[in-house]
C-alpha cells in the first residue's frame, strides 16, 4: 500500500492530481502538505478529505516537520508539485521562487533522505517522484523539433532556473545517495481550479466581465496545451512503471499560439451566449449580452520580459516505455473547462475578492 505525501496539492495540478489518486487508488493513503500560498486554497481540495487524505498547513522549507511527517504517517512515496509557479511573478520577484523551487526542493530531499535512510538501508519500497516543466528545455523557434529527454536544459526566466535547478538537485540524490527518484517535465496545463492569473482562465473570467484581454506582444507565442487530469494521468504511470533515474517528458501533442487560442475561447463563450439567456442576464458586462463578440476586448500589450517563443513536447518515451495516451482531446478539455468555470463561481468569486484568503488568515489567527 502507498502511503504518499504530495505537496503543494492545495494548488491547481496537485488538487486534481489528488482527486485523480483517490478515484483510481482508493486505498492509497496521502497527506497533502501545503503552505497555501496566495496559489494554494484548501476549496481545492473540497470533498477528498478525511481520515485517509488530509491537509497540512506547512511549508516544505520546515525541513523538521517534514521529517515528523514523513515518519509519522510512514510515507513510502513522495510527490511533489509545490512550487512557485507564475512566470511573470518570477521577473518582478524572483526571491520567492528561489526560497519555494530551490531551497523547498532541497530541504524535502534533505528530509527524505534522513528519514528513509537511505545510504544505511538502501530501502526498495521509496519514491521521490519531483513534477517539472518543459521550460527548463528554454525556446524553440517554429523549425526546431520538440524537446526529447535529451535535450539540453537553458532556462530562459527566473521559473524555469528555479525549476531546472530543482531538477538536478533531485537527480543528484538519485546518483549521490541512490534516492529512487523520477522526473516529468510537462507541457501547459488547463482545467478546473486553475488561478486566474493563468492565460486560459483569466480570458474566460475577463470575458465574462467585459474586461480587456492582454496580449503579450504579437500573440504568436506558441505552448503545447495538455488536459490536467491527463498530466495525472501520465504521473500514475511513471509511479507505477517508470524507470528510477529517468526522466519522462509529458505533453498533448496540442501547439496553439496565444492568439488562437483566445480568439477560441471568446467564440465558444459567444455561442454559449446566443442560447441562454440565463448567461445573458448573469453576465451583463460580457460582449456577448450585448450581442457583440467577445474578441473585441483583446488588447495588444507590452510583451512578457524574456518571452520564450515556442515549447513543444516529443512524448515517444513515454508513449513507447509506459504506454501514456492522453485520454482527453483539446475540444473536449476545453469545453469541460468552460462548463466548470461557469458552473463554479463560488469557487472564482472568492479567488478574485480574496475571501479565501481571508478567511485562511483568520484561521491563522
Ligand atoms: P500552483 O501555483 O497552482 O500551486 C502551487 C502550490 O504549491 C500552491 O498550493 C502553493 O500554496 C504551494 N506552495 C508554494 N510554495 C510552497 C512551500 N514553500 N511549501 C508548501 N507549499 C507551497 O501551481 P501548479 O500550476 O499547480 O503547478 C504545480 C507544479 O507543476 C509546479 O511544480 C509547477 O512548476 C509544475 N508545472 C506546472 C505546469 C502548469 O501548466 N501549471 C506545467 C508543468 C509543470
Ligand atoms: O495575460 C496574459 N497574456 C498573455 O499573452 C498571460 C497571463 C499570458 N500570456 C501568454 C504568455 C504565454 O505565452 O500566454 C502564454 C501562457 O501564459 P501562462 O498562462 O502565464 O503560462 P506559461 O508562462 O506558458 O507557463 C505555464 O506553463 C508551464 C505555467 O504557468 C508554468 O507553471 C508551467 O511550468
Amino acid at each position: 500500500m502507498r502511503s504518499m505525501l504530495v505537496t503543494g496539492a492545495a494548488g491547481f495540478i496537485g488538487a486534481n492530481f489528488v482527486r485523480y489518486v483517490r478515484e483510481q487508488h482508493p486505498d492509497d493513503k496521502i497527506i497533502v502538505v501545503d503552505a497555501l500560498t496566495y496559489a494554494g486554497n484548501r476549496h481545492n481540495l473540497d470533498g477528498v478529505l478525511d481520515d485517509q487524505c488530509q491537509l497540512m498547513h506547512a511549508d516544505i522549507n520546515d525541513t523538521d516537520y517534514m521529517k515528523q511527517l514523513l515518519r509519522d504517517h510512514k510515507i513510502n512515496t513522495i510527490v511533489h508539485f509545490a512550487a512557485e509557479s507564475h512566470v511573470d511573478r518570477s521577473i518582478t520577484g524572483p526571491d520567492a521562487f528561489i526560497e519555494a523551487n530551490i531551497m523547498g526542493t532541497y530541504s524535502l530531499l534533505k528530509a527524505a533522505r534522513q528519514v528513509w535512510q537511505i545510504e544505511e538501508q538502501a530501502p526498495e519500497d521509496h519514491r521521490f517522484h519531483h513534477v517539472s516543466t518543459d521550460e527548463v528545455y528554454g525556446t524553440l523557434s517554429m523549425q526546431d523539433p520538440a524537446f526529447t529527454e535529451e535535450t539540453a536544459y537553458a532556462p530562459n526566466s527566473p521559473y524555469s532556473a528555479s525549476k531546472a535547478s530543482s531538477d538536478f538537485l533531485v537527480r543528484s540524490y538519485h546518483h549521490t545517495y541512490g534516492m529512487q527518484v523520477t522526473t516529468s517535465n510537462c507541457s501547459n496545463n488547463y482545467g478546473p481550479y486553475h488561478f486566474p492569473e493563468k492565460l486560459i482562465p483569466l480570458v474566460i473570467l475577463n470575458v465574462l466581465y467585459g474586461k480587456a484581454l492582454p496580449i503579450y506582444g504579437d500573440g504568436k507565442n506558441i505552448r503545447d496545451w495538455l488536459y490536467v487530469e491527463d498530466h495525472a494521468l501520465g504521473i500514475d504511470l511513471v509511479l507505477q512503471k517508470g524507470r528510477v533515474g529517468e526522466t519522462y517528458n509529458i505533453g498533448g501533442c496540442n501547439e496553439w499560439t496565444n492568439i488562437d487560442i483566445v480568439n477560441l475561447i471568446c467564440s465558444l463563450i459567444d455561442k454559449r451566449f446566443e442560447t441562454s439567456q440565463d448567461l445573458r442576464n448573469t453576465y451583463p458586462e460580457c460582449p456577448a449580452s450585448q450581442g457583440e463578440a467577445s474578441n473585441s476586448l483583446i488588447t495588444y500589450v507590452t510583451d512578457r520580459a524574456g518571452h520564450d517563443f515556442r515549447y513543444a513536447i516529443d512524448t515517444h518515451k513515454i508513449q513507447s516505455e509506459l504506454g501514456y495516451e492522453p485520454k482527453v482531446t483539446f475540444e473536449v478539455g476545453i469545453e469541460k473547462t468552460l462548463d466548470w468555470y461557469l458552473e463554479n463561481s463560488d469557487w472564482w468569486q472568492a479567488v478574485l475578492d480574496g475571501s479565501y484568503r481571508a478567511e485562511e488568515l483568520s484561521k491563522a489567527g
